[in-house]
């Protein structure tokens, strides 16, 4: 009689999420444990307490059967885990099983994981240049792409975040549908440079089965180049990450599926599917950080990149011997390289490629006036004016002066209106003087608003330059296939959430719904391959918390109502959204902070603080300064400083704008759409346009905070997976059947409890070997799983504890458990296997 096996199992803990475990018991309420002890977090491992450095009795309770033990099922004998390239395959797919597959494969060089067809991205924080290079990505251009192989080919290969783009590409030229691959994941994850290797890759599957990469035509160039451009102004870095980017993106790639039609691009070898260009469309860019950063941080890149630049006086003479502290708004940096590269070298290569798409001479010396004009802005002063402590004079004259002369405004004009402001009423107009305090607060807005506008310039810009509309003239829109990478700021929650983290999560919001339909789908599609019904599938969908933030009462509508209210106050619309949703089950009272609410987002609770909503929600430009913009002959300034300061959350050109001159702006006091109008306008194209793709998902994690190889902090790990709906996805691919196996598994692993005479088999010699399988599989398991049958009242029929499918069978809750529990018992492992063997079942 063989020994009753080791159980392992993970056991939930307060500091490291999931422990690996012995279970050596259990009585009705409780499990006894043993629990390996280890030096610290890093050195965790699941090896059966192999290199610990000591044991714990623990006794746990079992009443949480999901959260207190999880059952660990993927060890050999003496309690080393294996690690599944494929989490699908991993026999029992919980929250610990997923953290440690992970944790296993990332501490083995292994950055990609995949979960049916999502991949998971742990941030390596070192380059493992090995996996990136131009053979591999052929090898999976051409294997997923170009040839025609039987089944899923993935399963023979590692995940790798080149599979998606692959796939893409192929779905793209073969399938003929437009594609998207959708990016996530917490600042520093590694969101970026993922959308960047896709891109490359995708450059390089369009250039077909044979050709190298070396052919790279201009229009590709151009694509992948514009990349650094949106870097050098809209990327900053940030405690978290050194190169982050303070705007979301989504770069429809354009490709030209050629003139000959449908049918002559499907047939493989004359694939004729080339990129033809590309656009990009800028989401919410942070420009607050334009005048106030944390003192480990730094502002946008552009900034430090003028000041650093050689040849910078060429931009403003009055540069010349400047460093970074002459300006207020860029300041003092304790870093003057990014990504390994000097800000100076940055500059010349955000030149080299500004000029490359056309922003040479006179338009360049438009942008980088601009942001001169910014940092200058910065460096203007007040005092209150010795009269009267509610009128302010400019402090800084000599700066100002330099200002006024940068930007061709005359002197007189711009103190106005930076002194005073406008104010009209039905009947009249007058102007009230601004204290110093307010006079900053305007220059600032001003200075913001600028910015902004060179940033959607830039994008205009490169858009022009890349558009597969201008490079192929003849052509029309829908002649194009696309292919869109999505790089979005995840899901944020901080200490103080303000009105831009309910921007972010709402955006968040929508992408998990279309995330969990996506996912429901592809389950749907699974089990009918798989030839099983699908009727008990339920799962949680986040309407609620959309109806809360979108909805006829919501959040949104609220808001927008107290902006447009004479005296709108941020206290007043959080009374008013809390008690206008009274019945929402997503939303709660801060008992303690009336300014304060809290959402129940789908990654979790986020409580917010509502001082700023109002004026952030408007966000306009006093029309004082928007006027006096409008005399500069700067055309950054003047042509697109119009009081419709909203758009500065989206990057298509304003429609209504006036080629020859200054656009036709009201004077009168419009109500200009909100930054929630707007930005909500935004996201429903961009919804829009991403439910006609077939959408993939890269969800990318960041092991640690110190960005250090190799190491993996757990909690965080557990929380990012959560609200990257990782977690969810699974829960609800396992919603009906938690537990899976491949039939040909089961057959070898659980035939010893079969009673092949009260259960034949309707397997036949005349079958396929998969169907043989699938015949076996289910009488096994209707014999072996014959203690658990229990009859439905209701029905008169047994429960379902399992479902046999064409390739894998599928088991309800305690199955699989109760099979591998009996498995052992009474019979030597090398019989079994000699058996098996003998019976042609492996
Ligand atoms: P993010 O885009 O997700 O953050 P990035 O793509 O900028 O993050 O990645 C952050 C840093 O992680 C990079 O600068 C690299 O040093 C490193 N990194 C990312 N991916 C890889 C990889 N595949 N291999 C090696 N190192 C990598 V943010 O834009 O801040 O939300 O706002
Ligand atoms: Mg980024």
């Amino acid at each position: 009689m063989a020994e009753r096996k080791t159980q392992y199992c993970f056991i939930r803990d307060p500091e490291f999420a999931w422990l690996p475990a012995i279970k050596e018991g259990n009585n009705n309420t409780h499990a006894q444990v043993k629990v390996p002890q280890y030096k610290d977090e890093q050195s965790i491992v699941c090896d059966g307490g192999k290199t610990a450095k000591g044991w714990e009795e623990d006794e746990v309770p079992l009443s949480d059967y999901n959260k207190g033990v999880l059952p660990m099922q993927n060890v050999n004998a003496s309690g080393d885990l294996k690690s599944f390239p494929d989490m699908v395959n991993l026999p029992f797919l919980h929250e610990a099983g997923i953290l440690y597959n992970l944790k296993d494969r990332h501490g083995n060089g292994k950055p990609y994981t995949r979960t049916g067809d999502i991949i998971i991205a742990v941030n390596p924080f070192q380059w493992f240049k090995e996996i990136y290079t131009e053979k591999v990505r052929s090898r999976y251009a051409r294997i997923l792409v170009w040839e025609n192989t039987e089944g899923d080919p993935r399963s023979q290969m590692e995940p790798h975040v080149y599979e998606t783009s692959a796939l893409s590409y192929k779905g793209l030229a073969f399938d003929g549908g437009d594609q998207s691959i959708l990016v996530s994941g917490e600042s520093g994850a590694g969101k970026t440079e993922t959308v960047k290797i896709c891109m490359n890759h995708i450059a390089s599957c369009q250039q077909g089965p044979r050709s190298s990469s070396s052919e790279m035509s201009p229009v590709v160039q151009r694509v992948l180049e514009s990349n650094p451009l949106l870097e050098a102004f809209g990327n900053a870095k940030t405690v978290r990450n050194d190169n982050s980017s303070r705007f979301g993106k989504y770069i429809q790639l354009q490709f030209d599926k050629g003139d000959k039609g449908q049918q002559e691009f499907r047939s493989r070898e004359k694939a004729t599917c080339v990129l033809a260009g590309s656009k990009c469309e800028a989401y919410l860019l942070e420009k607050n950080r334009v005048v106030s950063h944390e003192a480990a941080e730094r502002t946008f890149h552009i900034f430090y990149q003028i000041v650093a630049a050689k040849d910078k006086s060429k931009y403003w003479n009055k540069l010349a011997g400047t460093t970074n502290e002459s300006f207020r708004f860029v300041g003092k940096t304790d870093t003057d390289t990014i990504e390994g590269m000097k800000d100076a070298d940055h500059f010349a290569n955000t030149v080299r490629v500004l000029e490359e798409i056309g922003v040479s001479g006179d338009r360049l010396m438009t942008l980088m006036q601009a942001i001169i004009i910014v940092m200058q802005l910065g460096n203007i002063t007040f005092v209150p004016d010795s009269k009267d402590d509610d009128h302010s004079v400019i402090a800084s004259q000599r700066e100002f002066s330099d200002l006024c002369e940068l930007m061709c405004v005359p002197e007189a004009s711009m103190e106005v209106a930076l002194t005073e402001r406008t104010m009209k009423t039905r009947n009249e107009t007058y102007k009230v003087p601004l204290n110093p305090a307010k006079a900053l607060e305007a220059t600032e807005s001003f200075a913001k608003e600028i910015y902004g506008r060179a940033f959607l310039w830039l994008v205009r810009c490169i858009n022009d330059a890349t558009a597969a509309e201008i490079n192929y003239k003849s052509g029309t829109m829908s002649d194009f296939g696309i292919i869109g990478l999505l790089d979005i700021f995840g899901f944020e929650s901080f200490v103080r959430n303000r009105f831009e983290q309910l921007c972010i999560n709402y955006c968040n919001e929508k992408l998990q719904q279309k995330f969990t339909e996506d996912i429901f789908r592809s389950v749907q599609e699974e089990y009918e391959r798989e030839g099983i019904p699908l009727d008990e599938i339920k799962y949680d969908d986040n309407t609620d918390v959309l109806d809360l933030i979108e909805g006829k009462t919501g959040l949104l509508a609220m808001l927008n109502e107290e902006c447009v209210r004479p005296k709108g106050a941020d206290m007043a619309f959080v009374q008013k959204a809390i008690a206008a949703n009274k019945k929402s089950p997503c939303l709660f009272e801060n008992k303690i902070n009336r300014m304060g609410f809290g959402i129940h987002h789908y990654a979790g609770k986020v409580m917010y603080d509502a001082e700023g909503f109002v004026d952030s929600n408007q966000d306009t430009l006093p029309t004082d300064l928007a006027d006096a913009a409008l005399l500069s002959s700067n055309e950054i300034l003047a042509k697109h400083m119009n009081n419709d300061s909203c758009m500065n959350f989206t990057s298509k050109a304003p429609s209504g704008e006036d080629k020859k001159g200054a656009p036709k702006r009201a004077k009168s006091n419009i109500v200009a759409p909100t930054v929630w109008t707007k930005y909500k306008g935004q996201l429903m194209s961009l919804m829009t346009m991403l439910k006609q793709t077939n959408s993939r998902y890269i969800r990318c994690i960041k092991p640690n905070k110190l960005k250090k190889p190799v190491l993996m902090e757990h909690m965080s790990a557990i929380e990012q997976l959560r609200c990257a709906g990782v977690v969810a996805a699974v829960t609800l691919s396992r919603s009906a059947f938690p537990n899976r196996l491949e039939n040909s598994v089961v057959r070898f692993k659980f035939w010893q409890l079969w009673d092949p005479d009260r259960f034949p088999s309707k397997a036949t010699s005349s079958m396929q070997p998969a169907e043989r399988a699938s015949c076996d599989c289910e009488a096994i398991l209707t014999c072996a799983l014959k203690p658990l049958e229990e009859i439905n009242p209701k029905t008169g029929k047994p429960y379902t504890i399992f479902v046999v499918g064409k390739t894998r069978s599928y088991f309800k809750m305690g199955a699989l458990e109760f099979l591998e529990s009996h498995r052992s018992a009474g019979l030597d492992k090398y019989a079994i296997k000699i058996q098996a063997i003998a019976r042609g079942f492996v």
